[in-house]
C-alpha cells in the first residue's frame, strides 16, 4: 500500500505520483493532513455550507506546492472549517481519466486561490472567486461528473483565475502604483540584511518599514524581484537588490549566509541545518521547526535575527536584473511597437514564461531564448527567467529585447499586452506572430494554463514535461482543442514556431 499519493507538481516521482515522501520534502503524515483539509474543504463545498472566502483561499493555499509542511497549521485550518471531510482516495483511485481532469480541477483552484489570497490581503473582494472555488470543489467531489463536464469546469476555473489575476493587478497598483522599467542591483551591500522571497509584496512593504527603522537592509528573492519597480516599494531606502536566483537553489544559496531569510508564499524547500536557524515564514508557508510570523505581522524576531547574524563585512556579488515591464509600461510604447511590427523591425514576439525547477531540461528555456532571431521580442514572467535573465540580448525596434513583466500572476499583463497588440494590429490573439512558450511547476502555473486555453489561445508550448496528470485521452482533447503540445527541441521548435525550416 502506498503511503500518501501526490501528483500535483511537475516533479512529481517518476512523473506518476510520489507515493512514500514527497520530492519537494513533504512526508506522508503531512501529505494525508493536506488531503483532509483538502476533503474537508470539498465537504463543505457539497453541503453548501458557505465556507468563509478567507479561509477558503488561505487552506487551499497551504496545500499548493512548497508552501505549507507544519502539520499543525494543517489541522488547525482543517478544525477551522470543521467538516468531517471528503476521502480523497476516491479521487485519487478513480478511474485514470477521470482522476487526472479531477486533479487537473483542484490543480487550477488551489491556483486561484493563491492569487485571490494575494488581492484578499490588499482589500479586494474575493467573494464571487470564492463562490466558484466552492463550485469547482464540490464537482472535484462529484463522482457522478463526467469527461466532459469536468473538463469544461477546468476551463471555468481558467476564467475565474482571470478575474482573481484581474483583482489582483488592480490591487498592485492601487497599493503600490504603476511598475516601471528598473535596474535591479545583485551586489548586497556590508551590514545586516534580511533577504524576502515568495510573492507577497504587502509583507515586503510591512518588512521594509520595519526593518529600514533598525539599520537592517531588504534583499529580494525569486519572485519579489518584480516588486523593485512598483514605485510604493522601490521608495523605501531600505530595499536594496536581489539576491541570489531561482527557488530550487535556495538550500545551496542560503547555506551560511550571514543573513536572515523570511518566506511570504511558495517556494519553501525544507530548510537544511546550514541554514534553518535563519529561516522565518509568514502567510499561508510553514514548515515545523521554524518560527512562524503571525498576522499581527510583528517582523522583529527576523530583524533581531539579522541583526545577531550581522550581514558581510563588505560588499558581495555583481550585476543586475532589470525588471518592471509591467504591462502599462509596454502599452505605453505601444506605438513604437506596432510601428516595429509594421516595418519588420521586430518579426515575432516570445512569451518565454512560467516557473522554474530543478529538471535539467529546464535548460531548454535558456537555450531557446538565446536563439532567439535578433529580430524577435521576448517577453518572460514567473521564476522561469532566472534562467536567462542575465542575458544581454540587446535591442530591436528600439525596444530591450527581454521584458520582464514581473510575477507569474503578471500573465494577466502579457494577456492584455496580446489583446491590445492584436487589436492594434487588426487581427485577432491567434493570427499575432506570438508563441508562448511555457514552463510549469506548480499549481498557479496550472491555473494559468486553464487561462490562457479558456481565451482560446492556441498552439501553447508547455514543458518541461506534461502534467502527469493529463493522461493520453485528456491530451488528445487539449491537442484536438487547443493545439497544446510538448516542448521538443530549441532549434527545431524555433523554426518552426517562425515559420521556416528547421
Ligand atoms: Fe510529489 Fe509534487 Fe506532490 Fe510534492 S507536491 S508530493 S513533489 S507531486
Ligand atoms: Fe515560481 Fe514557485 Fe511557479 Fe510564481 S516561485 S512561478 S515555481
Amino acid at each position: 500500500m502506498p503511503q500518501m499519493f501526490c501528483m500535483q507538481c511537475e516533479q512529481t516521482a517518476g512523473g506518476r505520483g510520489c507515493l512514500s515522501a514527497g520530492r519537494c520534502g513533504k512526508s506522508a503524515e503531512t501529505s494525508r493532513l493536506q488531503d483532509g483539509l483538502t476533503g474537508a474543504l470539498i465537504a463543505a463545498a457539497r453541503n453548501g455550507e458557505g465556507l468563509e472566502p478567507q479561509l477558503l483561499a488561505e487552506s487551499l493555499f497551504a496545500t499548493l506546492t512548497n508552501v505549507n509542511f507544519d502539520d499543525a497549521a494543517l489541522a488547525r485550518l482543517a478544525a477551522r472549517v470543521g467538516q468531517p471531510p471528503y476521502d480523497l482516495g476516491r479521487v485519487h483511485g478513480a478511474p485514470e481519466d477521470a482522476r487526472g481532469l479531477r486533479t487537473l480541477l483542484l490543480a487550477g483552484l488551489r491556483g486561484v486561490a493563491a492569487y485571490a489570497f494575494h488581492s484578499m490581503a490588499l482589500g479586494a473582494d474575493i467573494r464571487e472567486i470564492a463562490r466558484f472555488m466552492e463550485n469547482g470543489l464540490a464537482a472535484v467531489g462529484d463522482e457522478d461528473l463526467g469527461l466532459d463536464g469536468l473538463l469544461s469546469l477546468a476551463l471555468e476555473c481558467g476564467e475565474a483565475n482571470l478575474s482573481a489575476l484581474r483583482l489582483l493587478d488592480r490591487a498592485n497598483t492601487e497599493a503600490f502604483g504603476v511598475p516601471g522599467p528598473v535596474k535591479v542591483s545583485r551586489v548586497i551591500g556590508p551590514g545586516p540584511f534580511v533577504v524576502a522571497s515568495g510573492h507577497d509584496f504587502l509583507d515586503l512593504r510591512l518588512l521594509l518599514e520595519q526593518a529600514g527603522g533598525r539599520g537592517v537592509d531588504v534583499y529580494t528573492h525569486g519572485e519579489l524581484l518584480p516588486a523593485h519597480a512598483y514605485p510604493g516599494l522601490g521608495k523605501y531606502p531600505a530595499l536594496k537588490g536581489n539576491f541570489g536566483t531561482a527557488w530550487q537553489n535556495q538550500q545551496r544559496e542560503f547555506a551560511g549566509v550571514p543573513g536572515a531569510f523570511l518566506f511570504t508564499t511558495n517556494c519553501l524547500m525544507p530548510p537544511t541545518a546550514g541554514h534553518a536557524d535563519r529561516v522565518f515564514t509568514t502567510g499561508p508557508v510553514g514548515h515545523p521547526g521554524i518560527v512562524h510570523i503571525g498576522d499581527d505581522k510583528d517582523f522583529s524576531p527576523v530583524i533581531g535575527r539579522a541583526l545577531e547574524l550581522g550581514g558581510y563585512g563588505e560588499a558581495r556579488g555583481k550585476g543586475h536584473f532589470t525588471t518592471g515591464f509591467g504591462h502599462q509600461a509596454v502599452l505605453s510604447l505601444a506605438d513604437t511597437v506596432v510601428g516595429a511590427v509594421r516595418s519588420g523591425a521586430i518579426r515575432h514576439f516570445f512569451l518565454v514564461g512560467g516557473c522554474d525547477g530543478e529538471r535539467a531540461s529546464r535548460d531548454y528555456y535558456a537555450e531557446f531564448v538565446r536563439r532567439t532571431p535578433k529580430d524577435t521580442l521576448v517577453l518572460t514572467l514567473g521564476c522561469g527567467k532566472f534562467r536567462f535573465n542575465d542575458l544581454d540580448l540587446g535591442t530591436a525596434g528600439g525596444l530591450p529585447r527581454l521584458l520582464d513583466m514581473g510575477q507569474c500572476n503578471d500573465a494577466f499583463g502579457a494577456i492584455r499586452v496580446a489583446l491590445a497588440l492584436a487589436e492594434a494590429l487588426g487581427c485577432g490573439v491567434n493570427d499575432l506572430p506570438l508563441s508562448l512558450v511555457l514552463s510549469w511547476y506548480e499549481q498557479k502555473a496550472v491555473a494559468i494554463l486553464l487561462t490562457l486555453l479558456h481565451l482560446g489561445i492556441r498552439n501553447i508550448l508547455l514543458g518541461p514535461t506534461l502534467p502527469a496528470f493529463v493522461t493520453p485521452k485528456v491530451l488528445d482533447r487539449l491537442v484536438a482543442g487547443f493545439g497544446l503540445a510538448p516542448l521538443g527541441e530549441p532549434g527545431a521548435d524555433l523554426a518552426r514556431l517562425l515559420g521556416q525550416p528547421a
